[in-house]
């Protein structure tokens, strides 16, 4: 009895091991098969419609989707329901901001630069720090106006941090935005007097969409200052941000181009998985502030 039972537990060691495993792999071929299928063919179907009409510009399926409840609304209501939409992403430290600037503001021409926000020079990702020389993460909607600082919430949220120049950086300082006054030595094409800092033409739009993004995102309802919009310079500390009627402006002289978009999207899918609505419906922020 006992020597014809010597061979059970190798018999039960094959079905768990040997019978199951190999069952197991035969699925995963079939769905390999299957995946690879699904890929070929909507290739060929892609390539069907890329030649039969060019590819439409923007914006894509995914954000109609994204902002399906904003869709026909206006003024407080459409800023709500955006809120409601940006609100509750991932927030980063403010160590893991290096981390992302460097992705996100990469030069397309050098993979080992980020482009400076105010002087769009190209500088070694290495050389990210607080000497002279260095770059550093410049906050576009100042920390000081609503005071809140470096600690992960909005002194961390990458949608208004970009790479700039230590010096440049540290002589917007924080001030509000208008135009006028003297160009700034170390910044080419920017503009600053005692209260306001005009940055140069070509990223005017880009800090409009920014400090957009900054008053929906933050309404005071997550333990975060509520951040708006006014129409005047010198805000101090205050959560304000201006000059509204400038920044309007702004929004309609440097449109969105590619560069903002691409930065956009490495947000959305890499990072804080949320996206700024002015880069993809720059039309919102004449009917949120008319
Ligand atoms: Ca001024
Ligand atoms: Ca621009
Ligand atoms: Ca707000």
């Amino acid at each position: 009895m006992t020597k014809k039972l010597w061979f059970l537990p190798f018999v039960c060691t094959l079905l768990i091991f040997g019978g199951f495993a190999p069952s197991a792999s035969a699925s995963v071929q079939a769905d390999n098969s299957l995946n690879s299928r699904l890929v070929s063919a909507s290739a060929g179907f892609k390539n069907i419609f890329l030649s039969a009409a060019p590819a439409p510009a923007a914006p894509s399926a995914d954000t109609d989707t994204y902002y399906e409840t904003a869709e026909g609304k206006s003024g407080e209501v459409l800023k709500s329901a955006l809120h409601r939409i940006i609100s509750g992403h991932t927030m980063l430290s403010y160590s893991e901001v290096w981390t992302a600037l460097k992705e996100t503001d990469e030069d397309p021409a050098n993979p080992n630069n980020v482009i400076l926000l105010y002087t769009n020079e190209s500088r070694a990702k290495s050389l990210n720090g607080g000497s002279v020389g260095d770059w550093n993460r410049e906050h576009v909607w100042a920390k000081s106006h609503g005071g809140f600082g470096t600690s992960k919430g909005p002194g961390t949220d990458i949608h208004h941090l970009r790479p700039a120049d230590v010096q440049v950086n540290s002589a917007r300082g924080n001030m509000d935005f208008d135009n006028g006054g003297s160009e700034h030595p170390k910044a080419p094409g920017n503009y600053y007097d005692g209260d306001s800092w005009e940055p140069r033409d070509e990223v005017k739009g880009d800090v409009a969409r920014m400090l957009f993004y900054m008053a929906v995102r933050y309404e005071g309802d997550d333990g975060y200052p509520d951040l708006e919009l006014n129409d005047k310079t010198g805000n101090g500390s205050s959560p304000y941000h201006g000059k509204q009627s400038v920044l309007l402006e702004w929004n309609k002289q440097d449109p969105v181009d590619d560069s903002e978009r691409r930065r956009n999207d490495i947000i959305y899918d890499q990072f804080q998985h949320n996206r700024n609505p002015f880069i993809d419906h720059p039309e919102w922020a004449d009917e949120i502030w008319p």
